[in-house]
Parts: structure tokens; C-alpha cells; sequence
């Protein structure tokens, strides 16, 4: 069994219902889809643990399910920065969930360069939690940002990954550089499909 116990599958299921509400409300008929893609997945038992030590705290179910809010984790890929803003709000109208922590990381990008909307929420559910509510409650993270966005975190996370790298200052210069690049093809993105819808 691994670190989350008894717990695994509610969590699968919060998990699924979460993303089919979103995939249910992102895909309004009639209207252009909201985003490109949706992928979800719970952090695996050997990166929960690293966390937590990471954290300094007990590989523990309890601090795994509480401690860490994004052991559910959802990632959402918009075409247009419009369209991440409209599925964050389609989000914080979903009933049943209250969003914990929100981090704007396309307004304030991260030194270097990473951008994305990052919202924790608290999923209720008619299960039992680690702390022995029922209703339970879950802890969820949803990543939302545009292709772009998403194409440069890939890239970044699979350097962060090769310790050896020689030219390191200058790697992350370039990708601070290609980040802000790609930051600009975004609004001009955006820009151009106003342009052609108005
Ligand atoms: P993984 O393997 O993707 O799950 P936290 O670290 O979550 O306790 P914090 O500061 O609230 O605390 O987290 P933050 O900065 O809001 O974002 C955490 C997650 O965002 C990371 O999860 C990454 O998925 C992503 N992320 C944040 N910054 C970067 C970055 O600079 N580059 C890339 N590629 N991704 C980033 P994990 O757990 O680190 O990793």
C-alpha cells in the first residue's frame, strides 16, 4: 500500500469528478472549446515522500493528505490567456469546492521565467478523510496556463533534472529569455484573435 492508505481511492475519485465537471463545463456547446487539453494524476507514493522530506516533515498518510495540498493535481492548457482566466472562473463556481490559495504566476512570473495560474482547492466529499470527517474534505491543486506556457515549464523541468549541465548560468538566462519571448507571442496571440473576431 502505498503512502495514502485506505485513502487512495476517494482521492482517485475526487480526482475524476473534479476533472469531468471542468471537462463538462469547459466544452459549452455551441462555443469553442476553453482549453486544449486537461490531464490529472496523483503524485506518486516516491515524490509524495520526497516532498515531505523536502518539507523537513513525517512521511506520514496524514501529512501527505494535509500537509501537502497537491498530492491531486490537475493541469489545464489554454490556447489564449483569455481562456485561462475564464476557466479559472468557471472553476470558482463549481459547487462543493472552496478555493484555498490562489497564485497568479502569469501576472508576477516566477525570476525564472515560469508562468502559470495556480489555484489549491478543498473538494467535499461524501467519504471519509484522514482526519475522520464525513463529509470528508480533499485537497486538490489545478496548474492552468496557455500551450506556450506549458511547452517552456516542460522543457525547464527536464533541465532542472540534469545536474551536469555546463553553461548553467547561461541556460537559465536563455530560458528566462525564451520564457519572456514566449510571453510576448501570447498577447500578441490574444491581440490577433480579437483582431479577427470583432
Ligand atoms: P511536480 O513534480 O510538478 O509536482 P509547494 O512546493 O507546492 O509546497 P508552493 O511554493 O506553493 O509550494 O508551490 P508553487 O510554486 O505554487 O508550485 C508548485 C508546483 O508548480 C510544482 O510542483 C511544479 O509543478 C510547478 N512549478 C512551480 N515553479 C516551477 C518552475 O519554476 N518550473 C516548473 N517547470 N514548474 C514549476 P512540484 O511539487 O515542485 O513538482
Amino acid at each position: 500500500m502505498d503512502i495514502y492508505g485506505t485513502y487512495r481511492q476517494t482521492m482517485d475519485k475526487v480526482m475524476q469528478d473534479l476533472a469531468d465537471r471542468i471537462r463538462a463545463g469547459g466544452n459549452p456547446s455551441g462555443h469553442d472549446k476553453l482549453y486544449e487539453h486537461l490531464s490529472c494524476r496523483i503524485k506518486s507514493d516516491e515524490s509524495a515522500r520526497e516532498k515531505l522530506r523536502r518539507k523537513g516533515l513525517e512521511e506520514s498518510t496524514e501529512n501527505a493528505l494535509l500537509k501537502l495540498k497537491d498530492t491531486i493535481g490537475l493541469r489545464i492548457v489554454c490556447r489564449f490567456v483569455d481562456d485561462v482566466y475564464e476557466c479559472v472562473r468557471l472553476i470558482r463556481e463549481l459547487p462543493g469546492l472552496r478555493v484555498v490559495k490562489e497564485k497568479d504566476y502569469i501576472h508576477d512570473a516566477k525570476p525564472n521565467g515560469y508562468r502559470s495560474y495556480h489555484m489549491v482547492i478543498e473538494v467535499t466529499v461524501d467519504e471519509e478523510d484522514v482526519a475522520g470527517n464525513n463529509p470528508g474534505h480533499y485537497f486538490a491543486e489545478i496548474q492552468l496556463r496557455t500551450i506556450a506556457m506549458d511547452t517552456w515549464a516542460a522543457l525547464e523541468h527536464e533541465l532542472k533534472y540534469k545536474k551536469d549541465i555546463s553553461n548553467q548560468e547561461m541556460i537559465v538566462r536563455e530560458l528566462r529569455r525564451c520564457a519572456n519571448d514566449l510571453a510576448a507571442c501570447d498577447i500578441s496571440m490574444q491581440t490577433l484573435r480579437k483582431l479577427i473576431l470583432s
